[in-house]
């Protein structure tokens, strides 16, 4: 993969850092977008580098990619010209009934999970239908396609990533520009200790008695779909641990 360029947000943990450390490995200059910081080991650190962007704000989208423009990459190429975008960022808060909802948990979903995931693609997608390509990956998830208790507006945000994977297809069919999106399952990561802020006792009994998806499991198919043919496009994939049917049949132990 070498001279490609990758973008991945929420670069700081769980799928995104592994999908960081995954290209990385295999040769691409990758970009991390998050609001904590992001090392990666010093041999690698050379075709690595970190943004501090905030996906809820289209301004310091723009601002970021205006930064990138002025850079190049080992290969003399513009830091700009992204061949892989991952829109990974997201995450939900709390299980709460519709009828109980907490305005800013809301806003915080709707604001990184679809509109943070449209001003990144926003920004970046011009750039790769000039050049006649490109390749997006789209993380949404299980929760998108089947519905559960408290999922309400996190599953509605996922349904309407997986809605914007389809239009974007069809938007972008003849531009050279692919679409892949990716529905995980239940993945051990920071996820669930966001969605509880903080309370680790709750956050650990999700994966107890099974054994979950890794961020890496997740990241072995997003480098799969963006490492294919450029004919080829891996539309829609769904990654679920063995451990897990659909949202309700999960094989627990304890
Ligand atoms: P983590 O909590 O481990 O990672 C989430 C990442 O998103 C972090 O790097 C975080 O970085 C980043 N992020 C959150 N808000 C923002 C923001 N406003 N701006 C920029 N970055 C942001 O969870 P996962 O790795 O599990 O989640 C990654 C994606 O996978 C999410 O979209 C999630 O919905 C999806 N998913 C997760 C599943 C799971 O079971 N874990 C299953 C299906 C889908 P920082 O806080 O530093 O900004
Ligand atoms: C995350 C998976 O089932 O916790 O998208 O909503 S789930």
């Amino acid at each position: 993969m070498n001279a490609t360029t990758v973008l991945v947000t929420g670069a700081s943990s769980g799928i995104g850092l592994a999908c960081v450390m995954q290209f990385l490995q295999r040769g691409a200059n990758v970009i991390g977008w998050s609001r904590r910081p992001v090392e990666v080991p010093e041999h690698l650190g050379g075709r690595f580098i970190h943004q501090h962007v905030d996906v809820r704000s289209h301004d310091a989208v723009k601002h970021a990619v205006e930064q990138l423009h002025r850079g190049t990459s080992a290969q003399g190429r513009p830091w700009s010209e992204i061949d892989i975008l991952v829109n990974n960022a997201g995450l939900s808060r709390g299980l709460n009934p519709l009828h109980e909802g907490v305005d800013e948990d809301w806003e915080e979903m709707i604001d990184t999970n679809l509109k943070g995931l449209l001003w990144v693609t926003r920004e970046i997608l011009p750039g790769m239908v000039e050049r006649h390509r490109g390749t997006i990956v789209n993380i949404a998830s299980v929760a998108g396609i089947e519905a559960y208790r408290g999922g309400n507006v996190y599953c509605a945000t996922k349904a309407a990533v997986k809605m914007l994977s389809d239009t974007m297809q069809i938007d972008l069919l003849g531009s050279g520009v692919r679409v892949c999106n990716v529905d995980p399952g239940m993945v051990h990561t920071e996820f669930s200790q966001v969605r509880y802020r903080g309370d680790m006792e709750r956050a650990v009994r999700v994966y107890q008695g099974l054994t979950p998806l890794s961020g890496d499991d997740v990241a072995d198919v997003v480098v799969f779909a963006a490492t294919r043919p450029q004919h080829v496009t891996l539309q829609d994939i769904l990654i679920m641990p063995t451990d897990q049917a659909t949202i309700h049949h999960v094989n627990k132990k304890v």
